[in-house]
């Protein structure tokens, strides 16, 4: 007997750093969406495509909503909040262990008038007893008409096959949207550019995490097979710009060394990173620059 063939879009909302893209990357199986423990990591809206033989599933990384600081973080939430008229379900994320906020109260708000299917995430159960988890689902289970609420672990895995199969029923009859090997929508130049950025969140404290840019100057395919990638780094201040460099260059170094890994597992080949840092002030309310940058809330 023929099974129908299902598909549909899925966006991911939910506060900054409850753990969205980790979900993306656990679903699709690599890497396509940066993590790290610093709230406010995604800017963009990224794809992540999930394939199976009776069903296609687009499953949307969108950056965490909160209250926005400068035109970037504003752009960031326009973006995140577009998503919601435009897909077949979504999955409102929380964090197990993080008690309810204005935050959630916030996006709860904009949940009211959506007409497809919502579902109640909750994330990182691997951080609470199962004791703690039905006095969460007691708090939610009225603030909002959920189709159903899912505890789930992204980084571990725990239920998230349970989730793919409960998404899949509510999806509508429809075709592959893409081809079965493509896992998202965003050209290879742009995750060269957040693998980077993700180092950089990752080796580096305080405010620089959040005042940088990345942007990829050359790509180029040298003898051997080899690929030569020129990329920038650009930061708000002079006094940001040293940090990022550090003592004798070795920041940069370090940063260069562990992103090159990283894209070259992405590549699949062996990869040159040539990195350099430049000072650009406010760049994160400058229109023509977010623009440049692709951080625009048309862009994507
Ligand atoms: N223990 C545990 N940690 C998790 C889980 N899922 C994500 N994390 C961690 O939570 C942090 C944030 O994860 P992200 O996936 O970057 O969160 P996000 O929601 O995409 O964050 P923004 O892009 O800033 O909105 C990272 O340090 C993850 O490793 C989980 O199921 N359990
Ligand atoms: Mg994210």
């Amino acid at each position: 007997m023929d099974i129908a063939h299902k598909s549909g879009f899925i966006s991911i909302i939910g506060r900054p750093n409850v753990g969205k893209s980790t979900f993306v990357n656990r679903v699709i199986g690599q890497k396509i969406a940066i993590t790290s423990d610093k709230p406010q990591t995604t800017r963009n809206k990224i794809q992540g495509i999930y394939t199976e033989e009776s069903a296609q599933m687009i499953f949307i990384d969108t950056p965490g909503i909160h209250k926005p600081k400068h035109r970037l973080g504003d752009n960031m939430v326009k973006i995140a909040e577009s998503t919601l008229n435009e897909v077949d379900a979504v999955l409102f994320m929380i964090n197990a262990k993080e008690g309810y906020g204005k935050g959630d109260q916030y996006i709860l708000d904009r949940l009211q008038n959506i007409d497809s299917p919502i579902f109640l995430i909750i994330n990182k159960v691997d951080l609470i007893h199962p004791d703690e988890l039905f006095p969460i689902i007691e708090l939610y289970k009225n603030k909002c008409d959920f189709k159903e609420i899912i505890p789930i672990s992204a980084l571990e895995g725990n239920n998230v096959t349970y989730l793919l199969n409960i998404l899949k029923e509510c999806l509508p009859e429809g075709p592959k949207y893409y081809p079965e090997d493509q896992v998202t929508d965003h050209p290879e130049r742009f995750i060269i550019s957040e693998l980077i950025r993700e180092k950089v969140l990752r080796l580096t404290r305080e405010e620089i995490p959040h005042s940088i840019a990345v942007v990829i100057e050359n790509i180029e395919k040298r003898e051997s097979n080899a690929m030569f990638i020129q990329a920038v780094i650009i930061t708000e201040r002079n006094t940001q710009k040293g940090i990022l460099i550090g003592k004798q260059g070795s920041m940069l170094k370090e940063i260069g060394k562990k992103a090159r890994l990283d894209i070259e597992t992405l590549l699949g080949t062996k990869v040159f990173l040539e990195l350099w840092v430049k000072v650009q002030p406010n760049w994160r309310n400058n229109h023509r620059q977010l623009n440049q940058f692709g951080l625009n809330n048309e862009e994507y």
